[in-house]
């Protein structure tokens, strides 16, 4: 089918941190090449995007910051939005799905849903907050991993194991808003019955879209053959578009079901009486961009919700990457393991381009990739800056040097210039082929290979040397150059566009079309260029160990704040209590008040000390397992409390008589239990 036009989505980021650099890998830097390529080509296309506002996470930070959600997201809004702007990415619009146009239409499309009874609802039983008077997400459950001990794990997952859990799993499960123990209670919810959606859904995804990428294919594939369950599209929260329906009161609609309702109610914000073109009309073809973990919700759950509602148009693709780790490690935003691209800015200002550059140059397409500041550099210094840029360099610098800035004419022309521009045209092709399929790292490699040849051109042909005995052969080797310099404009435009930008002021050639790439006359003679710059510079080696080094300084301050807090929350730990026992019980005991007259370690032993006491009675040892906690010079002249009747046991050979009372913590330190004021030794306690 011929499309008249193209919708482009990008994944709406959720508004719950900066954007880094997987971020822009995996989504940003495809999407936005492939609508500047087709703008480029003169389509007609929108480029959408905006912030996801709602969903747990976000709930989660508000409430640790002790601050609104709307707060946090006009916070994280603005952020990632100026990020976008800076590094070029090109949508028609970037807006939020906390505003009221939002609501607005993620409420009619429930809502016509609902009134056609395309939901099923379902009783469910769910975790509840008595205390709190709220039902918990499984977020905000919080208890010991089944699996690895781990006290913190959450009600969905176990950070430090990386099991999935569910809450029921959980040992000695807590709320997080109140600490106290969650309840069940029963709970009516909306599902979207995706099992009657699943023999469509075969027959569209698995036999209509093979040509889908096979990450994306194959991921389709194997949750239709596991089969599909209903899915819950409402949940109980006070963040998030309210359910449009009686009976619905502290509910909101689930976020995956408003996000990418987003799509089309930013569209609607950006063009509010066309915009039912862009999503009704068949000769409109819808594209999303999106990261490996999004797949399921725009192959399978969105195109359902669009075909319960009807009239709208479905995706033609999904182009998902995988992902982009850095350095050898998962990008975390908690263990603040990335490269922010706010941050980036501010230690390399202005340069964009490389960063867009290496990343698409290396972008995860068919497997996960890994981004290292080495490779950053290797990439800028001897691709950028020794092909690209010298290249552009020598043939700007060489024009101004020997015909004043203006382009000469072709006034001896040799077979090895027309060889060398008849590659242009085969090299567009395989651009277009290349950027059509979404392989992006393809086609930028294409587009190097344009600078390659100039440059090994250049290189061959030697202009400075010819210049000195022959003027005209000179003026047709820098006339091939310039051709190919603004073919450059053009192919690198979808990719580097500041660059191009740049590169399109010094040839001073304004309005370069897709089509003209491949032409060898885009340059008239006489035509004067502009002023020579530097289109990119070399990263020294010192300014990329400062990245890595910042990287592993974020490292080791993560890892000992997450030490502190592991040590502090073991700390609070309480045990729970003992068996009742009865007054007769506790007053056996014989607990009183000693002093230590010497003390010393027990030999081969790190845990003991052998202590001699002065009880009031007699002078008597005992051995006690202290030795972590205090030195023997320590404990010498030390008031202390002891259990005096405890049945004589021999540790080590040596007999001990009673025990030393302690303190012991929820991490396992301990600490002596001593009197506050003067008291003397054989006091009684109790
Ligand atoms: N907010 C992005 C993510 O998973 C998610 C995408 C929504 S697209 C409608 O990081
Ligand atoms: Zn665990």
């Amino acid at each position: 089918m011929k499309f008249k036009r193209t919708l482009v989505t990008s994944a709406l980021p959720y508004a719950n941190g900066p954007v880094h650099i997987g971020h822009l890998a995996g989504v940003y830097i495809p999407s936005d090449i492939y609508t500047r390529y087709l703008r480029l080509k003169g389509e007609e296309v929108l480029h959408i995007c905006g912030s996801d506002e709602h969903g747990v996470p976000i709930t989660i930070k508000a409430r640790k910051k002790g601050i609104t959600p709307q707060q946090v997201v006009d916070e994280y809004h603005s952020i990632i939005k100026k990020s976008f702007a800076e590094f070029g990415i090109s949508f028609d619009i970037y807006s939020r799905t906390s505003s009221a146009i939002h609501s607005e239409v993620a409420s009619e499309f429930f809502r016509k849903l609902y009134d056609e009874g395309k939901f099923v609802t379902q009783e469910s039983e769910q975790y509840y907050d008595p205390e709190a008077k709220s039902f918990l997400a499984d977020r905000y459950i919080k208890g010991t991993c089944p699996k690895c001990g781990n006290p913190d794990a959450y009600g969905d997952q176990c950070e430090k194991c990386g099991s999935t859990l569910s809450p029921d799993e959980l040992i000695d499960p807590k709320s997080t808003l109140s600490g106290s123990a969650p309840v069940k209670r029963k709970t009516k919810h909306w599902y979207l019955p995706l099992n009657e959606y699943e023999p469509w859904l075969r027959e569209w995804i698995l036999e209509q879209h093979k040509e889908w990428k096979t990450n994306v294919y194959g991921q389709c594939k194997s949750w239709l053959d596991g089969g599909l369950q209903p899915r819950a599209v409402t949940r109980d929260l006070d963040w998030g578009v309210p359910v449009p329906v009686e009976g619905a009161e502290g509910k909101v609609l689930y976020v995956w079901f408003d996000a990418p309702i987003g799509y089309i109610s930013n569209t609607k914000e950006l063009l509010p009486d066309s915009w039912e073109k862009w999503w009704k009309d068949p000769e409109t073809r819808l594209v999303h961009f999106i990261g490996k973990d999004n797949i399921v919700f725009h192959c399978i759950v969105f195109p359902s919700m669009l075909k319960a509602h009807g009239g709208y148009i479905l995706p033609d693709n999904v182009p998902s990457n995988e992902f982009l780790n850095l350095e050898g490690d998962k990008i975390s935003t908690s263990r603040n393991w990335a490269v922010w691209l706010n941050e980036y800015l501010e230690d390399f200002p202005g340069e964009q381009d490389v960063l867009r550059y290496v990343l698409c140059a290396n972008a995860p397409e068919t497997k996960d990739n890994d981004f290292t500041w080495k490779d950053f550099q290797q990439r800028n210094n001897s691709e950028l800056v020794a092909i690209f840029g010298n290249f552009v360099n020598r043939a700007v610098v060489l024009t101004g040097k020997y015909f004043d800035g203006k382009v000469p004419a072709d006034l001896k022309p040799e077979a090895i210039d027309k060889e060398t521009l008849s590659e242009l045209q085969p090299l567009r092709e395989s651009i277009e082929k290349n950027l059509d399929n979404f392989h992006f790292r393809e086609a930028l490699k294409d587009a190097m290979n344009i600078a390659r040849l100039g440059n090994k051109y250049i290189s061959d042909s030697e202009p400075w040397k010819v210049a000195k005995t022959d003027l005209d052969r000179t003026a047709s080797i820098l006339r091939t150059c310039l051709e190919i310099c603004a073919n450059l404009a053009v192919a690198f435009e979808p990719f580097t566009p500041f660059s191009t930008e740049k590169l399109r002021r010094m040839l001073r050639l304004e309005n370069l079309k897709w089509d003209d790439l491949g032409k060898t006359d885009l340059l008239e003679e006489g035509h004067s260029l502009g002023e020579a710059v530097l289109l990119f510079r070399k990263i020294e080696d010192a300014e990329v160990e400062a990245q890595v080094s910042k990287l592993k300084a974020a490292k080791a301050a993560n890892e000992a704040a997450a030490k502190e807090a592991a040590a502090k929350d073991a700390a609070a730990r309480v045990e729970p209590q003992k068996d009742e026992i009865s007054f007769d019980d506790f007053s056996r005991m014989d607990i009183r008040l000693a002093r230590v007259l010497a003390a010393e370690r027990v030999p081969k032993t790190d845990k003991l000390l052998k202590l001699t006491i002065d009880t009031g009675i007699d002078q008597r040892t005992i051995v006690s397992g202290i030795a972590e906690f205090y030195s023997p010079e320590e404990m010498v002249g030390r008031e202390i409390c002891i259990l005096a009747n405890l049945a004589p046991r021999v540790i080590r050979g040596i007999e001990s008589r009673g025990m030393i009372l302690m303190a012991k913590q929820g991490d396992g330190t301990m600490r002596l239990v001593a009197p506050t004021g003067e008291l003397t030794p054989g006091s009684v306690i109790g």
